[in-house]
């Protein structure tokens, strides 16, 4: 099962941003432990990140027409804010599930909306790196062959 994950704004500056919050690991040992998760389960990992929304869209629609039979996703600050990656997902229709770091609903109010989590099929949050593990996971249970 090729599974898409995708990562938004500022997560290529783990381990240097805020790390009270986000931890002093980073974005090369996140994608190593996505990577190792991906292999424990027998999923195929396919990552990438930007930190522009169209960048964002268009890897998702890509993903459409990739064999990509899943998606995980932390839209980061985009989550928040993009219904043009909403729109993405609910185009490609492609099992989703939506991941971040941090607890978002016990931060800043701006945090609880999520525009992206209205097209996942799943929420993980707070559980750090172990949120993608989770999130996969999901997927290698609940999406294979959909
Ligand atoms: C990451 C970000 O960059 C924030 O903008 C989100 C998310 C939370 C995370 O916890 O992974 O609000």
């Amino acid at each position: 099962m090729k599974i898409l994950i995708v990562n938004g704004p500022n997560l290529n500056m783990l381990g240097i941003r805020e790390r009270h919050l986000y931890g002093d690991k980073d974005y090369e040992a996140l994608c190593r432990f996505i990577a190792n998760a991906a292999e424990e389960l027998g999923v195929e990992a396919d990552i990438f990140q930007s930190n522009y929304e169209g960048a964002i869209v268009d890897r998702i629609q890509a993903a459409y027409s990739d064999g990509t039979e899943g998606i995980v996703i932390n839209p980061a600050a985009y989550t928040h804010t993009s219904v043009a990656i909403l729109d993405a997902l609910k185009a490609v229709g492609l099992p989703a599930v939506e991941v971040h770091l941090t607890d978002v609903d016990a931060r800043e109010p701006f945090r609880r909306v999520s525009y992206a989590g209205m097209a996942c099929g799943a929420r993980f949050t707070g559980l750090g790196f172990d949120g993608y593990r989770r999130a996969l996971k999901w997927l290698s249970e609940n999406a294979k062959g959909k």
